[in-house]
């Protein structure tokens, strides 16, 4: 039954159940019997299988097709009117020629296929910050992730009233053609539309595809932000609590810091650190002149290798229960899930990710080791299961942030931590990120590419326009955060880190929090402002202030190459249509490596 008389949603619907004919249409309103019902079928084709009811209640199996395990760039179009509003650092279509192509893909894709009209809200519904999307699929699993990653209710239809202010989704999975797949967002349209897939990112709608390049478009015309960052307090002995949004690209920790336990030095003292989002924030200028972020996502879809009890435990216990694991390991005895990293016991009898046969310490003709789940496999898990879960996360303003940091995994030149002069140098330092790539997308994995700010998959307009977006932010706000940079992957020559990560990540967090207090001196370098090594509280762990000495360093040497290479890519990707005031800090970094005296 339709769930609405809004004319502008049924048109919608109407137009795709018109071109991709499906047999049947129906409503999701998000309840469980529904979703049960859906899970049922899903079951008895063999799409999901469900796990030991006992050990993982509510929780289910997926594998998506071999060719179809990450997002792919290279087939993500923005496709805005104009090719400059797509920027430089997009792949853009005309939107005509988009939708003609697409139109005939659909074509009667969804013959013998129920299509599911899936009404969904990115925030709280009703809150100031949400904003309302309907999604056509015709996947089971897409419905179930997007019921935990989203809220899917009929309310949505209800708070939309007879408004057109909605993101249209479509997807189709069509056969999955890699040579047909196509993830296109239309920002001047508000639509989505998605072809081909089956994967997360590219499927999921609500998030990467509207979450950050639909909204990140609507943020620029609208005044506030949407960023590829996660948001955590945290809370000190004294009770106050302190928030931090941070940028980090795919697969690069932010799930990992976000859920963060600190060390015993910190958590004798009663500190405390909550979780309010893991990907994605939502921000707008709010009370006292600061910056508020939302979470607008309702769970997690998190990298599921390497989560285990001692790096991220919080996640781990997030997954007990009413979670869907795509791609991991599979033991059909126990019907219970494996993936590498998760603990020193691999199963000897279990599916590796493709589905074939599998065991513990399996090796290919080579000799080399073959992996049980793929790189990228990933839990989708409900944010209220999360034990460290922050009781602000449905509030409707939002967190007021004291810190935004940058961050990639660099083997090389960055050091763990340094802060920005300013609002204006801390726009320079997120729009020279670089990073080396991950599994989260298709491709050679390891190869150091510029991502400003974690936004080069996501950004839905030109990259020049959104640098200047956040310089004019700047101006708009009174208390501004402040902007730090931090680097966890340094390694030796052996490769090995030069720095512990996870919880002990919580160090650095305690100096950028008691530099947002003023409460702690640091030394001018170069490239910002840089903690003395004997400000990072070093205690109960297994490094010397000699060893940190070598990951708080700046090597004018590396750092001259790497101003060539900001400069190189500035000049070559942006010309004249980058913001003056970044080739001028970019200036003001050439001068202080040249300096004697810093
Ligand atoms: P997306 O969901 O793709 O956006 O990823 P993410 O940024 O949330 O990354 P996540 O926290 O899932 O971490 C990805 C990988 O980085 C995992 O394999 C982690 O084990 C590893 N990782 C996370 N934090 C650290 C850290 O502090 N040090 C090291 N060495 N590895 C880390
Ligand atoms: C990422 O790749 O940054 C993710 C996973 O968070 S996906 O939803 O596939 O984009
Ligand atoms: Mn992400």
């Amino acid at each position: 039954m339709e769930l609405t008389t809004n004319q502008h949603v049924l048109d919608f619907v109407k137009k795709y159940v018109d071109l991709m004919k499906p047999d049947k249409v129906e409503w999701i309103d998000g309840s469980k019997k529904q979703l049960n019902a859906l899970t049922k079928i899903a079951v008895s084709t063999g799409e999901i299988y469900k796990c030991n009811q006992k050990l993982l209640p509510g929780c289910l199996y997926h594998r998506t097709a071999v060719n179809d395990v990450a997002r792919v760039e290279g087939r993500t179009f923005i496709c805005s009117r104009e090719q400059k509003n797509a920027g430089p650092t997009n792949n853009w279509m005309d939107p005509k020629e988009a939708y003609k192509k697409l139109d005939a893909i659909a074509d009667g894709c969804m013959k013998g296929r129920t299509m599911y009209i899936i009404p969904f809200s990115m925030g709280k519904i009703g809150s100031p910050f949400a904003k309302y999307g309907i999604e056509l699929t015709d996947s089971i699993y897409v419905v179930l992730n997007m019921a935990i990653m989203t809220r899917v209710s009929a309310k949505v239809l209800a708070k939309l009233k007879d408004s057109d202010d909605f993101v249209r989704g479509i997807h189709s999975k069509v056969t999955l053609d890699e040579e047909n797949r196509y993830i296109c967002q239309f920002p001047e349209d508000n639509t989505i539309y998605s072809l081909n897939s089956g994967y997360g990112g590219n499927v999921l709608l609500g998030k990467k595809c509207f979450a950050l390049r639909i909204a990140s478009y609507q943020g620029w015309k609208e005044g506030w932000m949407a960023e590829h960052m996660l948001i955590l307090g945290v809370q000190k002995p004294d009770g106050d609590i302190k928030y931090i949004t941070a940028a980090f690209p795919s697969a690069c920790g932010k799930t990992n810091l976000a859920m963060l336990i600190p060390p015993e030095t910190y958590t004798k003292k009663g500190y405390k650190v909550f979780t309010v989002g893991d990907d994605i924030a939502w921000i707008r200028r709010g009370k006292g002149g600061m910056l508020y972020a939302v979470n607008p996502e309702n769970g997690f879809f998190g990298v599921a290798p390497g989560t285990n009890e001692k790096s991220n435990p919080n996640a781990l216990a997030t997954t007990k229960k009413d979670t869907i694991f795509t791609n991991v390991v599979y033991i059909p005895s126990t019907k219970t899930v494996w993936w590498e990293g998760l603990d020193k016991n691999p199963p000897k009898n279990a599916l590796d990710w493709k589905g074939n046969k599998w065991h513990g310490g399996m090796v290919d003709a080579d000799g080399k080791p073959v992996k049980g789940a793929h790189p990228n496999s990933r839990f989708t898990a409900p944010a209220k299961n999360c034990p460290c879960l922050s009781s602000e996360f449905e509030n409707p303003k939002g967190v007021p942030i004291s810190a935004i940091i940058f961050g990639g995994r660099r083997a090389k030149a960055a050091p763990l931590v340094y802060e920005a002069r300013d609002w204006k140098h801390g726009v320079f330092v997120g729009s020279i990120m670089a990073s080396e790539t991950t599994a989260a997308a298709a491709g050679a994995v390891g190869v150091v590419r510029h991502d400003p700010m974690a936004m080069l998959p996501f950004c839905g307009y030109n990259m020049a326009d959104y640098f200047q977006h956040w310089l004019d932010m700047g101006k708009k706000v009174k208390n501004k955060p402040k902007i730090f940079n931090v680097n966890w992957f340094r390694t030796d020559d052996e490769g090995n880190f030069l720095w512990p990560g996870f919880g002990d990540n919580m160090r650095v967090l305690d100096w950028i929090i008691q530099r947002c207090e003023d409460a702690v001196d640091a030394v001018e370098t170069p490239i910002g402002y840089m903690p003395k090594p004997e400000d990072i509280n070093l205690e109960g762990l297994d490094m010397s202030v000699e060893d940190l000495k070598k990951i708080l360093d700046c090597d004018k040497k590396v750092w001259l190459a790497e101003a060539e290479d900001i400069e190189n890519y500035y000049r070559t990707k942006f010309g004249d249509t980058l913001p003056k005031e970044l080739y001028a800090e970019l200036a003001k970094l050439k001068k202080n490596l040249r300096k004697r005296s810093m």
